[in-house]
């Protein structure tokens, strides 16, 4: 049959396609040029026609089949704005043209509460397992320039979006900070940064914070939120010093856990005013106040916010927190109320539960009382976009079914509880979920009741998934730890790799898993590390890859395996951040036509005519595909 496609196809009727396109366009076509990347997309959608997708996480197949439609945003006499260039007006222009003082003073001036929005990062981690590509951020930032003018901030980078855009998605994480700053000019972009573990899950040198940090600024960050898993001001500092350096805004952060209200919890308000103490001596633009797990009740914020800013009346406050109780516009607002400058949501499409609470909930809820800048109807519009960018990759939903405030007992952060959810879906076990809930709170009391956010939430997580997976209760872990192989993340902590937990390791749990194999650190890592030699690894990548640039070197100081992994891919397939994600995940239709812009205006037409039949000598495949008119085949391994 696939001989009979081809034979009918109009190509081999007509002779060539395109041919009065390509007349009329000529520019579009240079194919010389493109034939080499043509040919290495082909190859992986050919892999992508017989193989299925490959990306990890990914079930079944992309169910957004219409178009994607952009958005409009209307003006006051209801015409549709130009967005086609990107807008001008923002806070923003404060920090370049006066800088990261002048731009902190701004925003506490500022008489309402403005907000930064999260989807670009934080989001899409919690609910999608960080998996949206750099051409759909792009395809919606030009109108987002105008909807979100007022805005404090867009998230749009680190965390885990770095190592997952290099790891899953074929993509250079600086690329996307690059294109994106280009298409935004005038709102702050926010970066995640895990103190000194940079963007990376334990400990770098110093001298490694520095560079990624001066590369980051480089590329588009403004504001940096710095964070330590373990609240260690030691390991903070690092981070902040590098932003410092890096000339970009600081947003020192104090990471909130547990529940302050209840008198029994180990962090108290005394706690973390004192940490908010030591992070003001260390000097920071804004105070970051992260509530990664969404335990901050509205009570809490309202306790926790009001007494900070009575004692520190100049200092912007940020708060952030997730939505995975249901509680977080109650949250926020009651922050906003408080005296907060700048609160965390993301658009209503991808909010609420895990991820951020809804934009559109909290503009509703500070109607008439606190002012946020925003245009409700601008914001609506440009979540009509996300919508659709939600059901497009609805492959990497963990089925959450709704808010859930049992988070105030296991503590979960939110993008870590949908992975653990849709880990523990794949695994198929009936009571599989409710066991690594219940382990996770037996390994956090087993660690001594530790700030749990990545790193540290992992190493929690990885201790929970070891005693479900080898049947141990806690008891179990404490009389045998002597004996038992942990995993390496949980050695790390003990090790003390990831920093000092308030309160000291857990003792003997320490010493009967180290057994004198690793030696205990009583000081930050930083100081003992040796530093990285940037221009030897500039070498060996040079001399392995061709030119590199210097944010090269920082991803792989950052990510040394994921990188060549990703350098692997990039010689065999090209750079597929230019195929469209329905393309990307899923394979077209046969006879299907769709366009890939490989490069400013260079246009590959492509359709997918075959699929050839299995070749019982090599177990390969021929796929055929038509590209800007002629035919081209690509020879796949079947893999299934
Ligand atoms: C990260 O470190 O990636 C986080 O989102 C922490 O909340
Ligand atoms: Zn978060």
């Amino acid at each position: 049959p696939f001989l009979l496609a081809l034979l009918t196809h109009e190509t081999f009727i007509k002779g060539t396609c395109w041919t009065t396109f390509i007349d009329d366009t000529p520019e579009l076509f240079d194919m010389m040029i493109s034939q080499n990347r043509a040919q290495k997309l082909l190859a992986y959608l050919g892999d992508l026609a017989v193989n299925g997708s490959s990306i990890k996480g990914q079930i079944g197949e992309p169910k957004l089949k219409s178009p994607v439609v952009l958005p409009i945003l209307k003006d006051g006499t209801d015409a549709p704005l130009d967005v086609s260039f990107p807008c001008t007006e923002g806070w923003r222009n404060i920090y370049v043209e006066k800088g990261a003082d002048a731009f902190a003073k701004a925003v506490r001036a500022y008489k309402g509460t403005l907000i930064m929005d999260t989807t670009w990062r934080d989001a899409h981690q919690s609910l999608l397992a960080t998996r949206v590509r750099t051409v759909d951020f792009a395809n919606v930032a030009l109108p987002t320039s105008y909807a979100y003018s007022n805005a404090f901030a867009l998230e749009c980078w680190g965390g885990a979006t770095f190592d997952v855009a290099m790891r899953f998605l074929y993509e250079d994480p600086w690329d996307r900070l690059r294109k994106l700053r280009k298409l935004v000019p005038n709102i702050p972009f926010q970066m995640l940064l895990r103190g000194a573990n940079g963007v990376a899950y334990s400990s770098l040198p110093d001298n490694a914070i520095d560079h990624f940090c001066e590369q980051a600024k480089k590329a588009g960050v403004d504001i940096f939120r710095v964070f330590d898993a373990l609240n260690d001001l030691d390991q903070l500092k690092v981070g902040v010093d590098a932003v410092r350096k890096a000339g970009g805004i600081i947003e020192a952060t104090v990471c909130y856990s547990g529940d302050m209200l209840n008198p029994a919890k180990k962090y108290n308000l005394a706690y973390y005013l004192e940490v908010v103490d030591k992070i003001v001596e260390m000097g920071t633009h804004i105070l970051g106040i992260k509530d990664m797990a969404g335990t901050m009740k509205p009570k809490a914020a309202t306790l926790l916010i009001g007494a900070v800013r009575e004692k520190y009346p100049d200092l912007p406050i940020h708060v952030h927190t997730h939505d995975s109780a249901g509680t977080g516009v109650a949250s926020m607002a009651a922050a906003a109320e408080a005296g907060a400058d700048v609160v965390d949501v993301a658009t209503n499409s991808m909010s609420g539960m895990t991820s951020q609470p809804s934009i559109s909930a909290l503009l509703a809820t500070l109607e008439g009382t606190i002012d946020t800048g925003l245009n409700v109807d601008h914001v609506r519009e440009i979540d009509g976009y996300w919508a659709q960018m939600r059901l497009l990759y609805s492959v990497f939903e963990a089925d959450l079914k709704g808010p859930d405030p049992e988070v105030y007992s296991h503590e979960i952060p939110g993008g870590q509880l949908t992975n653990l959810l849709f880990q523990a879906q794949q695994l198929g076990l009936g009571t599989q979920w409710q066991e690594t809930k219940h382990a996770y709170v037996e390994a956090n009391k087993l660690l001594g009741d530790i700030v749990k956010v990545t790193p540290t939430s992992k190493v929690v997580g990885d201790l929970a998934q070891f005693m479900v997976s080898n049947k141990l209760s806690a008891k179990d872990v404490e009389e045998r730890a002597a004996s038992l192989d942990f995993p390496d993340s949980v050695l790390d902590f003990l090790q003390g790799m990831i920093g000092q937990p308030y309160g000291g390791f857990p003792e003997p749990l320490r010493t009967n898993a180290l057994r004198g194999r690793r030696e205990k650190l009583t000081e930050r890592p930083g100081k003992t590390l040796p530093p990285v030699d940037f221009a030897a690894v500039r070498k060996m990548l040079e001399g392995k890859y061709g030119k590199m640039r210097e944010s090269d070197v920082a991803s792989y100081v950052m990510y040394p395996k994921v990188f060549e992994d990703y350098q692997d891919f990039v010689q065999k397939f090209g750079d597929l951040s230019v195929l469209p994600t329905k393309y990307f995940l899923g394979k077209p239709e046969i006879n299907e036509e769709f366009s890939v812009e490989i490069e400013q205006g260079k246009i590959l037409i492509m359709k997918l005519l075959a699929i050839g039949p299995l070749s019982a000598h090599t177990g390969q495949r021929e796929v055929f595909f038509e590209l800007n008119g002629e035919i081209r085949q690509v020879t796949v391994d079947d893999k299934n």
